[in-house]
């Protein structure tokens, strides 16, 4: 059982955490080292790959010697493996800790372990303390790093009546300004933005993070465009504003597993119903952020193509997540399957 000075520890622990960044290759991470009367003594956060894990910053901050029987309270199971940085199951264990308590278990591999080697180690380990909260706040990273694949947003914009351009192919803009600056937020959240080549050749997008002004961000997602045509040398991709990566395939499977190799632990798919019906087909979307105009088209194309449905009872149900108003128009945010 966890000491409700641990729990209060625990709750600050997972603030620190939430301070680190949402996007980039590690979770966010958060520790508070108690003394043997449940006082604070240091406090540490994950601020992003390569810089010290929230264990080894809570550690460094220790003013004067390091007291010997603290209690590290830890939002995410202290590594075992040599990574970017070293790992913290041992510094712990080198800073005498007696006690450990942890919200949630690693998913990833390569780092997991910590708890098991504390505890053979002589060090009282609690686990599961705020474990659902914990959990959430590393939930893409989680199910990246658990898949082997990106966590997945899929984005788009559609009439009330469905369509995401009119018959003669025009789509800009179907949605009001606040709709698509909220899309700038959006990408900004993610590692990567994708779109097919189809999309990019008939849009011609710069798929950068932009302010209401046109000002871009100074964090940019890497911009992924897959299919085996050729950009032309003029396409907006190529304005060198923030990285662009071609893959040239038509495996969207294959292309998140690049994606994953590099890093990359959340993408928000832009592209087109070709794109997003192979994309669902394959069972690869975690999230779908659709933003709805109150507008009619009457014809033009879906946001998705063929998904090989014929009637009713075979709909792709997705349960809702969130309602919002945006602006004049309406953000929907479902995950495929039942809630
Ligand atoms: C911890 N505390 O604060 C973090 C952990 O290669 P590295 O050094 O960047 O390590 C990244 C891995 O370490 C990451 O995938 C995850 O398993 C773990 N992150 N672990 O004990 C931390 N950020
Ligand atoms: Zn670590």
């Amino acid at each position: 059982m966890a000491s409700s000075a641990e729990t209060a520890a625990m709750r600050r622990a997972l603030d620190l955490a939430a301070l680190g960044p949402r996007t980039g290759p590690n979770p966010r991470v958060g520790c508070v080292l108690l003394d043997d009367r449940g006082r604070t003594v240091s406090e540490g956060h994950h601020r992003g790959a390569g810089t010290p894990h929230a264990e080894a910053a809570a550690l460094a901050a220790l003013a004067g010697d390091v007291p010997r029987g603290l209690t590290a309270v830890a939002t995410l199971e202290p590594c075992t493996h040599t990574g970017r940085t070293g790992p913290c199951a041992q510094a712990l264990l080198g800073a005498g800790v007696r006690r450990v308590v942890v919200a949630a278990l690693d998913p990833n591999p390569a780092a997991a372990g910590g708890v098991q080697l504390l505890r053979s180690a002589g060090v009282e380990v609690e686990t599961g303390v705020l474990a659902a909260e914990g959990e959430e706040l590393n939930e893409r990273w989680s199910t990246a790093v658990g898949r082997g694949r990106p966590w997945v947003t899929w984005k788009w914009a559609a009439t009330l009546d469905g369509r995401s351009a009119a018959a003669d192919g025009s789509s800009r803009w179907i949605t009001g300004e606040q709709a698509r600056t909220d899309v700038h937020r959006l990408r900004g959240e993610h590692d990567a933005v994708l779109v097919g080549t189809g999309t990019a050749l008939t849009d011609d997008p710069a798929l950068t993070v932009r302010d209401a002004q046109g000002r871009p961000a100074a964090r940019q997602p890497l911009r992924v465009v897959v299919g085996r045509r050729e950009l032309p040398a003029a396409a907006a991709l190529h304005d060198g504003a923030a990285p662009l990566l071609h893959l040239r395939t038509d495996d969207l499977t294959a292309a998140l597993a690049q994606l994953h190799d590099r890093e990359v632990r959340t993408v928000l798919v832009e592209g087109g119903p070709t794109l997003a019906a192979a994309l669902w087909r394959a069972g690869l979307v975690d999230e779908v952020v659709a933003y709805l105009a109150p507008a009619l088209l009457g014809a033009g194309p879906a946001a998705v193509g063929d998904l090989g449905i014929g009637s009713i009872d075979a709909a792709a149900r997705l349960h809702l997540r969130a309602v919002d108003r945006v602006g004049d128009d309406v953000r929907l945010t479902a995950r495929p399957g039942p809630p």
